[in-house]
């Protein structure tokens, strides 16, 4: 290369591309350095070539060979560039390769098609088998990193953490699905044990807690058909002899407003179609269930159906997962009761409220005449009078001495509606979640982690959301993945530099994506922005526009804060680590309250159906934001103080843990096979701080154990080797 050039003539390059974020092309010609490099380049092979604009030549980068190859460890790399990491993901991906090492973390790219051979038993054995100089030499894959867990868990004595992050549709729920299985497989060939342990022995996790988890708790989205709308951590217990004794899951945030409403393209949770497809005519006409066309909530014709759903078939797994849970037969008949709540919330959403009624009627009631069969149905679903469902829907009472009953407007009646279907599936999934617990032996109530150190524990929790219009749910999401995002740097970054300190070895500076500032802002005491939404709910006048003034004016200059622009609405401004977000203001408080009205809980405590073992008391901590019926007089918790506990105790515990990191990427919008779209990949790259990630794995020291750690596993490597001190 000339001294005066900047890239020599036939080498590789990566350059700026506004559909692929970077492309590698070879030097055609180069002239000049720095802001004078006159540049054009070709394709790869072949002649020819054209001029790089000048805009785009200062980030033109040398490509690094291992990158164009395709190699599994990214640390690897001795021109680390963000097109280095991009190009690598792209090439591994055309070859079917999706897994990719940097360092200890693993990244998955989402192939959207199965891969033949790439979960087989001869991968399990391979895994398995590899000991400990081979298993990091392997090629990069969730098994591997499940090994390591598993090896971690019972070598290190410390309980393990697969932490799984990326976007919806990324493949968190599959990669955590594969890892669950992998460590089933792995610790089976004990003798045999009876209860939870037995069942998931056998993989049974797979075939019964799934389904029905999934039947529950996912729907079809515009960005996945199958997304996740909670956040699971899953624990598995061990043995000394690293054979599994139970599983048990909680839950976080599950997204209770998808009950009563989604947007369109999406549906409601896939158990409502599962029913009503599945069901047959002996168990419909049991329930009392209306065709699906007919029921508001479901959406109407428009999400029915989706292609590639299988509603019907899906309805006989979740059937049979529950035939494999073994159960009593009292506990069958508990459940089968299970789908009265479920058509009872069907049928309340079409309950309809009309003014012209409540004039009309003595009680000051809004019933449309329309929907007193909804009336009926729904009262009879949920096993409590027709007469008192309507009472407690259209009028509150007010006062204690004496009370007065007001009789409620459409609009409210149809708020109160909404609030108790959306309770009462919360705490059908809570009940199903405790039922799955109790068969996989953990019971209902154990604590998080259990004080069991040889446990692996799996994070597969939503990942940051920005849509065009925000509110409290995504606001708590987004908080969840600044906590994860934040725990990520303190393991990686900070400690890093603090090993290097503790144990006397110089640190360079490294650089990463800090997110500390925001998360003051978010959940600082007294006016960080979790603090001002959970007051807001205990006042007196509490209202969506006093909230944000306070915020307005707690924040006012904020770095990380800003008021959003009038013309978008009411709302404010974060600035997220992985992008900003806005947040309309409207229904904070209501959301943040989330109870239902007193009247509706005590009718509720009538009812002989399992609603009252369900879980619809409040609870605080683990579990997340459940329904919580008002009156009672207990404190209140909110839903964001809620959440916000519940994740405390999962870091609090995550803090006592060695992690695995799992980083799942969506390799296009549209849930393709073989399509990769480098500039979405690479915001998705940006969005995790990869670059930083893998620089400082680089220089730093990307493994530590602890002396007697690093004796049992590499100690081998001693003999035969002359020493020559
Ligand atoms: P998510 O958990 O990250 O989204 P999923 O794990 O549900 O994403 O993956 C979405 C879809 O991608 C799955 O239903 C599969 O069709 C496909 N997929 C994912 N991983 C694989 C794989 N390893 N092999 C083949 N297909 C795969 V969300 O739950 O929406 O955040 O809230
Ligand atoms: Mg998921």
């Amino acid at each position: 290369m000339p001294a005066d050039a900047q890239f020599a003539v036939g080498s590789v390059v990566f350059v700026p591309d506004e559909q692929q974020a970077y492309l590698p092309k070879r030097v055609a010609s180069c002239t000049g350095l720095g802001a004078r490099t006159k540049l054009t380049v070709g394709p790869l092979s072949g002649s020819g070539g054209a001029a790089v604009p000048a805009k785009d030549v200062a980030d033109v980068v040398d490509a690094d060979p291992l990158a164009l190859e395709g190699a599994q460890d990214m640390v690897k790399f001795s021109n680390l560039t963000e097109a280095a990491l991009l190009h690598n993901l792209r090439t591994r991906y055309s070859r079917d390769q999706i897994y990719s090492a940097a360092g200890a973390i693993l990244l998955s790219v989402n192939p959207f098609k199965q891969i033949p051979g790439i979960y087989t038993d001869e991968v399990t054995r391979r895994c398995q088998e590899a000991d400990a100089k081979a298993l990091p030499d392997l090629p990069p894959h969730v098994y591997g990193l499940s090994e390591n867990a598993y090896r971690g868990m019972l070598g290190e004595q410390k309980q393990q953490a697969i932490l799984i992050s990326g976007e919806s549709g990324a493949g968190k729920t599959e990669a955590a699905k594969a890892c669950v299985k992998y460590i089933c497989a792995r610790s089976t060939g004990g003798g045999g044990v009876g209860g939870g342990a037995k069942l998931l022995r056998q993989g049974s996790h797979e075939e019964f807690a799934n389904p029905i988890l999934e039947a529950f708790g996912n729907a079809k989205t515009l960005r996945n058909n199958n997304s996740s709308r909670f956040g699971k951590w899953t624990e598995i217990h061990f043995d000394a002899g690293g054979q599994i004794r139970s599983a048990r899951s909680t839950s976080y945030l599950l997204e209770r407003s998808r009950v009563v409403e989604h947007a369109r393209g999406e549906r409601t949770f896939h158990i409502f179609y599962q029913l009503c497809a599945g069901a047959t005519k002996q168990q419909r006409d049991a329930l009392k269930l209306p065709p699906a066309g007919e029921l508001r909530y479901l959406g109407q014709s428009a999400s029915l159906s989706v292609p590639g759903i299988d509603d019907a078939a899906d309805w006989r797994a979740v059937c049979a997962a529950f035939s494999t849970f073994q159960l009593t037969d009292a506990e069958q008949t508990s459940l089968r009761r299970a789908w009265r709540p479920a058509v009872g919330i069907l049928t309340l959403g079409n309950l309809a409220f009309d003014a012209k009624e409540m004039a009309n009627a003595d009680d000051g009631s809004c019933v449309s005449p329309a929907s007193q069969a909804s009336l009926k149905a729904a009262a009879a679903a949920l096993d409590i009078s027709p007469l008192e469902l309507e009472t407690a829907l259209t009028i509150k009472n007010v006062g204690k001495f004496p009370v007065v009953a007001v009789p409620q407007p459409p609009e409210k009646a149809a708020v109160a509606r909404d609030a108790l279907a959306k309770a009462l599936y919360g705490s059908l999934f809570d009940w199903i979640f405790g039922r799955i617990n109790e068969k996989m032996g953990a019971g209902a109530g154990a604590a998080l982690g259990g004080g069991n150190k040889r446990t692996i524990g799996l994070l597969d929790i939503f990942g940051f959301e920005a849509f065009s219009r925000n509110s409290l749910e995504q606001l708590l999401i987004n908080f969840a993945n600044e906590k994860l995002m934040q725990y990520f740097n303190i393991y990686i970054f900070q400690m890093e530099e603090k090993e290097c300190r503790d144990e006397g070895v110089a640190c360079p500076q490294l650089q990463f994506a800090d997110n500390s500032a925001v998360m003051v802002l978010l959940e600082a005491k007294p006016t960080g922005l979790m603090a001002l939404i959970h007051d807001e709910v205990l006042v007196p006048n509490a209202s969506d526009a006093n909230l944000l003034t306070k915020m307005n004016e707690a924040h006012r200059g904020a770095s990380m804060y800003r008021q959003m622009p009038r013309a978008q609405g009411e709302g404010f401004v974060v600035l997220h680590f992985a992008g900003e977000v806005a947040y309309a203001i409207d229904d904070f408080v209501a959301k943040s309250r989330g109870a239902v009205p007193s009247e509706l809980s005590q009718l509720l405590g009538t009812s002989q159906l399992p609603l009252r073992t369900m879980s619809f008391a409040r609870h605080r901590g683990g579990g997340g934001a459940r329904a919580r019926l008002g009156g009672g007089g207990r404190k209140v918790v909110s839903v964001g103080r809620q959440f916000q506990e519940s994740l405390d105790s999962l870091m609090g515990m995550l803090h006592t843990c060695s992690p695995h990191f799992v980083r799942c990427i969506k390799p296009n919008h549209h849930l393709a096979p073989d399509d990769f779209d480098g500039a979405y990949v690479m915001r998705q790259l940006q969005q995790m701080g990869m670059v930083h990630v893998v620089k400082a794995r680089k220089q730093g020291f990307a493994h530590r154990y602890d002396f007697d750690t690093f004796i049992a596993r590499y100690g081998y490597l001693r003999e035969g080797v002359e020493c020559d001190a």
